[in-house]
């Protein structure tokens, strides 16, 4: 591959990265639900958990027994105790990493939250769907919450300022590319277009995500066309 077309190839795996995308779950605005509770991902897609009144979680299930958490990684949110009326102003984000099967539900016991259907599935498949699962939180006498949040990000969605690290961060690993592109260009020619992406202002996670993967792979256009 000559170096233009590396940087083509390069710029176009960019361009992949950014197709990742969020699905918005709502938890708790429509009673003991999660909406929508039966999800088809991609890999590199983000769960983006949206929570409402009263106090709801959401933890990674087992398949084989309803309300317990899965025993091989898997995420839990914490709690989000909320006000009636509006949503919590922090959410719970998980990346899928694959398309097995995954079942999650609210561990919320005061008022037996996952016993009553609070439960949800994403990329269900043969034996493990919702459909399946459902019977089993029916039949589980509590519902377990792990002891600390792990699995996922707690944050702040798009709009708020606390989102600012996440900003930051995604400038700082955007900058040096811009930067040596520009710099590379001054001295070389036929490069100009790599910097283009470097130093967008986006909050949103799943935005910054794919920004941040372009600004690697510009870097490796970069790379490739200055060496
Ligand atoms: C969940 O979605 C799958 C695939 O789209 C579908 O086959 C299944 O019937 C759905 N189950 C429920 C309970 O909606
Ligand atoms: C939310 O629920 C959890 C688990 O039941 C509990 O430990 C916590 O105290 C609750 N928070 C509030 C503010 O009610
Ligand atoms: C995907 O991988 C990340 C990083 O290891 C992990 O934090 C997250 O919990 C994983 N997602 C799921 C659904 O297990
Ligand atoms: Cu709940």
């Amino acid at each position: 591959m000559s170096p233009l077309s590396k940087l083509f190839f390069l710029a176009g795996l960019a361009v992949q990265a950014t197709a990742y995308s969020t699905v918005k779950v709502v938890v708790g605005k429509t009673g003991l639900s999660f909406v929508p509770n039966n999800i088809t991902a991609a890999v590199g897609d983000v769960l983006e958990f949206h929570f409402w009144a009263k106090n709801h979680s959401v933890v990674q299930g087992l398949w084989s027994e309803g309300c317990q958490p899965a025993t091989h990684g898997g995420f839990f949110s914490g709690f989000f105790p909320t006000a009636a009326g509006v949503a919590n102003p922090k959410v719970f984000r998980v990346t899928i990493n694959d398309t097995d099967p995954l079942v999650f539900y609210c561990a919320q016991n005061t008022g037996s939250h996952c016993k009553n259907g609070m439960v949800g599935v994403v990329n269900p498949s043969g034996s493990n769907t919702l459909e399946a699962y459902l019977p089993k939180a029916q039949a589980a006498t509590t519902a377990v919450a792990p002891p600390t949040v792990f699995g996922g990000v707690v944050l702040a969605p798009e709009g708020d300022t606390s989102t600012a690290t996440m900003t930051v961060s995604v400038s700082a690993s955007a900058a040096p590319s811009g930067t040596s592109a520009a710099t590379g260009t001054s001295g070389s020619s036929g490069t100009t277009s790599t910097s283009a992406s470097a130093s967008p202002t986006r909050t949103n996670g799943a935005a910054a995500l794919g920004v941040s993967f372009a600004g690697l792979a510009v870097a490796g256009a970069a790379a490739v066309v200055f060496v």
